[in-house]
Protein backbone atom coordinates (compact mmCIF):
# COMPACT_ATOMS: atom_id res chain seq x y z
CA UNK A 1 0.00 0.00 0.00
CA UNK A 2 3.04 2.35 1.12
CA UNK A 3 4.65 1.25 -1.84
CA UNK A 4 1.84 2.14 -4.35
CA UNK A 5 1.58 5.00 -2.31
CA UNK A 6 4.97 6.48 -3.17
CA UNK A 7 4.68 5.33 -6.41
CA UNK A 8 1.82 7.75 -7.50
CA UNK A 9 2.97 10.20 -5.91
CA UNK A 10 6.42 10.08 -7.80
CA UNK A 11 4.20 9.65 -10.74
CA UNK A 12 2.46 13.05 -9.79
CA UNK A 13 5.72 15.01 -9.37
CA UNK A 14 7.11 13.71 -12.62
CA UNK A 15 3.61 15.09 -14.35
CA UNK A 16 4.07 18.09 -12.50
CA UNK A 17 7.49 18.59 -13.65
CA UNK A 18 6.94 17.65 -17.48
CA UNK A 19 3.98 20.22 -17.35
CA UNK A 20 6.60 22.93 -15.81
CA UNK A 21 9.11 22.96 -18.70
CA UNK A 22 6.26 22.17 -21.26
CA UNK A 23 4.71 25.84 -22.24
CA UNK A 24 2.29 24.97 -24.99
CA UNK A 25 -0.70 23.07 -23.24
CA UNK A 26 -3.99 23.13 -24.63
CA UNK A 27 -4.93 24.92 -21.49
CA UNK A 28 -2.49 27.96 -21.68
CA UNK A 29 -4.67 30.01 -23.66
CA UNK A 30 -5.42 32.83 -21.76
CA UNK A 31 -5.50 36.50 -22.81
CA UNK A 32 -4.40 40.03 -21.33
CA UNK A 33 -5.25 42.70 -23.23
CA UNK A 34 -5.82 46.56 -23.11
CA UNK A 35 -4.90 49.88 -24.27
CA UNK A 36 -2.21 52.46 -22.73
CA UNK A 37 -4.07 55.61 -21.48
CA UNK A 38 -2.53 59.10 -21.54
CA UNK A 39 -4.87 61.57 -19.32
CA UNK A 40 -3.05 65.12 -18.96
CA UNK A 41 -2.11 67.86 -21.72
CA UNK A 42 -1.28 66.54 -24.90
CA UNK A 43 0.21 70.04 -25.30
CA UNK A 44 2.91 68.83 -22.70
CA UNK A 45 4.39 66.47 -25.13
CA UNK A 46 5.10 68.12 -28.26
CA UNK A 47 6.93 66.37 -31.27
CA UNK A 48 9.67 69.00 -32.85
CA UNK A 49 11.04 67.54 -35.93
CA UNK A 50 14.61 65.79 -35.07
CA UNK A 51 17.33 67.64 -36.15
CA UNK A 52 19.78 65.14 -37.90
CA UNK A 53 21.55 67.71 -40.26
CA UNK A 54 25.14 67.35 -37.93
CA UNK A 55 25.37 63.99 -40.59
CA UNK A 56 24.49 64.83 -44.18
CA UNK A 57 24.35 61.00 -44.51
CA UNK A 58 21.36 60.99 -41.64
CA UNK A 59 19.18 61.83 -44.37
CA UNK A 60 16.92 59.23 -45.93
CA UNK A 61 13.99 59.30 -48.62
CA UNK A 62 11.24 57.88 -45.99
CA UNK A 63 12.43 59.03 -42.90
CA UNK A 64 10.71 57.41 -40.11
CA UNK A 65 11.08 60.30 -37.54
CA UNK A 66 9.85 58.29 -34.52
CA UNK A 67 12.76 56.22 -33.44
CA UNK A 68 14.59 58.72 -31.07
CA UNK A 69 11.24 60.62 -29.39
CA UNK A 70 10.97 60.10 -25.52
CA UNK A 71 7.36 60.62 -25.53
CA UNK A 72 5.27 59.41 -28.06
CA UNK A 73 0.86 60.00 -27.88
CA UNK A 74 -1.07 58.68 -30.17
CA UNK A 75 -3.62 61.77 -30.18
CA UNK A 76 -5.86 59.86 -33.13
CA UNK A 77 -6.97 57.40 -30.79
CA UNK A 78 -9.60 58.16 -28.09
CA UNK A 79 -8.71 58.14 -25.55
CA UNK A 80 -5.16 59.78 -26.62
CA UNK A 81 -2.97 56.34 -25.60
CA UNK A 82 0.93 56.21 -25.15
CA UNK A 83 3.29 54.56 -27.98
CA UNK A 84 6.62 52.47 -27.26
CA UNK A 85 4.61 51.24 -23.69
CA UNK A 86 6.39 47.71 -22.54
CA UNK A 87 3.86 45.48 -21.07
CA UNK A 88 5.08 42.31 -19.53
CA UNK A 89 4.64 39.77 -16.73
CA UNK A 90 5.89 40.51 -13.99
CA UNK A 91 5.17 37.55 -11.72
CA UNK A 92 2.88 34.74 -11.61
CA UNK A 93 4.76 32.41 -14.14
CA UNK A 94 6.48 30.23 -11.01
CA UNK A 95 8.87 27.83 -11.83
CA UNK A 96 7.77 27.39 -15.97
CA UNK A 97 10.56 27.87 -18.41
CA UNK A 98 10.18 28.56 -21.85
CA UNK A 99 12.49 28.39 -24.89
CA UNK A 100 13.78 31.27 -26.65
CA UNK A 101 12.12 31.26 -30.15
CA UNK A 102 15.82 30.66 -32.79
CA UNK A 103 14.16 33.44 -34.96
CA UNK A 104 16.20 37.00 -34.56
CA UNK A 105 14.83 40.08 -33.71
CA UNK A 106 16.28 42.93 -35.38
CA UNK A 107 17.34 46.29 -34.54
CA UNK A 108 17.85 48.41 -37.37
CA UNK A 109 19.76 51.89 -37.22
CA UNK A 110 18.13 54.05 -40.26
CA UNK A 111 18.29 57.32 -40.82
CA UNK A 112 20.33 57.68 -37.85
CA UNK A 113 17.69 56.92 -35.47
CA UNK A 114 16.38 53.25 -33.75
CA UNK A 115 13.53 51.15 -35.14
CA UNK A 116 11.91 50.14 -33.09
CA UNK A 117 12.43 52.19 -30.17
CA UNK A 118 11.54 49.54 -27.60
CA UNK A 119 12.71 46.10 -28.42
CA UNK A 120 11.06 43.07 -26.17
CA UNK A 121 13.37 39.61 -26.80
CA UNK A 122 13.61 36.61 -24.80
CA UNK A 123 17.32 35.68 -23.22
CA UNK A 124 18.96 33.31 -25.12
CA UNK A 125 17.12 34.54 -28.54
CA UNK A 126 19.29 36.29 -31.13
CA UNK A 127 19.13 39.88 -31.56
CA UNK A 128 19.87 41.28 -35.00
CA UNK A 129 22.28 44.51 -35.13
CA UNK A 130 21.54 46.08 -39.10
CA UNK A 131 23.18 49.04 -39.90
CA UNK A 132 21.06 50.77 -42.64
CA UNK A 133 22.86 53.94 -43.28
CA UNK A 134 25.16 55.18 -45.49
CA UNK A 135 27.51 56.35 -42.43
CA UNK A 136 29.18 54.79 -39.08
CA UNK A 137 27.37 53.92 -36.16
CA UNK A 138 28.98 52.88 -32.81
CA UNK A 139 26.41 50.77 -30.64
CA UNK A 140 26.69 50.48 -27.05
CA UNK A 141 24.77 48.75 -24.55
CA UNK A 142 24.24 50.34 -21.61
CA UNK A 143 22.89 48.62 -17.98
CA UNK A 144 25.21 46.63 -15.98
CA UNK A 145 23.10 42.74 -16.13
CA UNK A 146 23.84 41.76 -19.90
CA UNK A 147 27.04 41.97 -21.46
CA UNK A 148 27.96 45.88 -22.48
CA UNK A 149 28.38 45.69 -26.11
CA UNK A 150 30.31 48.44 -27.72
CA UNK A 151 31.33 48.49 -30.96
CA UNK A 152 30.80 50.11 -34.62
CA UNK A 153 29.50 49.55 -37.79
CA UNK A 154 31.12 51.83 -40.43
CA UNK A 155 29.11 50.30 -43.66
CA UNK A 156 25.57 50.10 -45.04
CA UNK A 157 24.33 46.20 -44.19
CA UNK A 158 26.45 45.11 -42.12
CA UNK A 159 24.92 43.20 -39.60
CA UNK A 160 25.85 41.20 -36.28
CA UNK A 161 24.05 38.55 -34.21
CA UNK A 162 24.38 39.05 -30.49
CA UNK A 163 22.59 37.05 -27.63
CA UNK A 164 21.46 38.56 -24.64
CA UNK A 165 21.30 36.24 -21.32
CA UNK A 166 19.34 38.05 -18.40
CA UNK A 167 15.63 39.41 -17.96
CA UNK A 168 16.61 43.52 -17.31
CA UNK A 169 15.84 46.52 -19.60
CA UNK A 170 18.79 49.01 -20.28
CA UNK A 171 18.94 51.85 -22.63
CA UNK A 172 21.57 51.90 -26.32
CA UNK A 173 22.74 54.80 -27.64
CA UNK A 174 25.28 55.81 -30.42
CA UNK A 175 28.49 57.20 -29.55
CA UNK A 176 28.85 58.91 -33.42
CA UNK A 177 24.85 60.20 -33.22
CA UNK A 178 24.21 61.86 -29.52
CA UNK A 179 20.02 62.03 -30.13
CA UNK A 180 20.11 58.15 -31.13
CA UNK A 181 18.41 56.21 -28.25
CA UNK A 182 16.51 53.21 -27.65
CA UNK A 183 15.26 50.21 -25.20
CA UNK A 184 15.66 46.88 -25.16
CA UNK A 185 14.27 44.77 -22.52
CA UNK A 186 15.07 41.00 -22.16
CA UNK A 187 12.44 38.18 -20.49
CA UNK A 188 12.48 34.66 -19.15
CA UNK A 189 9.16 34.37 -20.76
CA UNK A 190 7.47 35.44 -24.39
CA UNK A 191 4.36 37.46 -22.36
CA UNK A 192 5.31 40.82 -23.51
CA UNK A 193 4.54 43.42 -26.18
CA UNK A 194 4.96 47.04 -26.86
CA UNK A 195 2.29 49.51 -27.66
CA UNK A 196 2.22 51.07 -31.02
CA UNK A 197 -0.28 53.08 -33.00
CA UNK A 198 -2.93 52.26 -31.33
CA UNK A 199 -1.77 52.09 -27.96
CA UNK A 200 -2.76 48.56 -26.96
CA UNK A 201 -1.08 45.52 -26.37
CA UNK A 202 -2.09 41.93 -25.79
CA UNK A 203 -0.58 39.31 -23.89
CA UNK A 204 -1.30 35.64 -25.51
CA UNK A 205 -1.00 31.95 -24.58
CA UNK A 206 -0.74 32.31 -21.03
CA UNK A 207 -1.34 29.84 -18.70
CA UNK A 208 -4.11 30.19 -16.39
CA UNK A 209 -3.01 31.88 -13.21
CA UNK A 210 -2.72 35.19 -11.28
CA UNK A 211 -0.41 37.33 -12.91
CA UNK A 212 1.10 41.01 -11.85
CA UNK A 213 1.24 42.71 -15.26
CA UNK A 214 3.29 46.01 -15.99
CA UNK A 215 3.49 48.89 -18.26
CA UNK A 216 6.96 50.93 -18.77
CA UNK A 217 7.58 53.80 -20.12
CA UNK A 218 11.00 55.55 -20.24
CA UNK A 219 9.62 58.87 -19.14
CA UNK A 220 6.27 58.23 -17.54
CA UNK A 221 7.40 55.52 -15.29
CA UNK A 222 5.81 52.02 -14.39
CA UNK A 223 2.61 50.73 -13.27
CA UNK A 224 1.35 47.72 -12.29
CA UNK A 225 -2.27 45.44 -11.75
CA UNK A 226 -3.08 42.17 -11.04
CA UNK A 227 -4.91 40.02 -13.68
CA UNK A 228 -6.50 36.64 -12.84
CA UNK A 229 -6.87 35.26 -16.27
CA UNK A 230 -8.63 31.36 -16.50
CA UNK A 231 -8.77 29.08 -19.09
CA UNK A 232 -10.30 29.98 -22.43
CA UNK A 233 -10.55 33.70 -20.84
CA UNK A 234 -9.67 37.26 -22.09
CA UNK A 235 -9.41 39.56 -19.16
CA UNK A 236 -8.84 43.46 -20.29
CA UNK A 237 -6.40 45.81 -18.66
CA UNK A 238 -5.50 49.26 -19.51
CA UNK A 239 -3.11 51.17 -17.50
CA UNK A 240 -3.51 54.92 -17.31
CA UNK A 241 -0.45 57.04 -17.04
CA UNK A 242 -1.08 60.84 -15.67
CA UNK A 243 2.30 62.20 -15.57
CA UNK A 244 2.57 65.44 -13.70
CA UNK A 245 4.73 67.95 -16.02
CU1 LIG B 1 24.80 56.57 -35.09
Amino acid sequence: MLRNGSLIAALIAGLLLAAASAPARAEDNGVIKGKVVFKGDVADHKRTKLDTSKDPNCKIAKPKGIGSYKVILNKKTDPVTVRNVMVYVKEGLGDRTFTAPTEAVELIQEGCQYTPHVLGIMAGQPLRVINGDTTNHNIHFLGQVNPQYNFTQPKKDMKKDLTLVKESTFRVKCDVHPWMGCYIAVFDHPFFDVTGKEGTFELTGLPPGTYVIEAWHETFGTMTQTVVVGIDETKEADFTFEPTK
